[in-house]
């Protein structure tokens, strides 16, 4: 068993929902925010088969396209006086995969 914990942008997470309910996958949506723009954005705990994780990492590419531009750089992260962007990439989703030693619904 594993768990894939996804963090995705808030506004692919509806499409995302759609697409692993459809594959018949659970899933759990956790509100998030993330620690370097202190945006919110999208968790997801996926519990599988160690074999359908590739199915689901699909799933995951498929509903979340990488983003054109990105989010603002918040003004405690600037350098001062220095010449950096404004914005970064922020990624389509960045993904975790973790061993899990048991499900247990009790
Ligand atoms: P944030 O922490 O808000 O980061 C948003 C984007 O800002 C990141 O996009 C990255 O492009 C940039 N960024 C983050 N930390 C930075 C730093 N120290 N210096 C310069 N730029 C930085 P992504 O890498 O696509 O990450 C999107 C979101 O995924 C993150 O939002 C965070 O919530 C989560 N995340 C990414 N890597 C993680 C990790 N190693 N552990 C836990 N969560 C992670």
């Amino acid at each position: 068993m594993k768990l894939v914990v996804a963090v995705v942008r808030d506004e692919v997470a509806g499409q995302l929902t759609e697409q692993l309910m459809v594959s018949g996958y659970s899933a759990t949506k956790l509100a998030s925010t993330g620690g370097f723009l202190r945006a919110g954005n999208s968790t997801f705990l996926i519990g599988v088969p160690a074999p359908q994780v590739d199915a689901v990492l699909g799933v995951i590419r498929q509903a979340c396209p990488a983003k054109k531009g990105g989010g603002a750089v918040p003004a405690a992260k600037a350098v001062p006086g220095g010449s950096d962007p404004t914005e970064v990439q922020v990624g389509a989703a960045t993904v975790f995969v973790l061993d899990v030693e048991k499900l247990l619904k009790v």
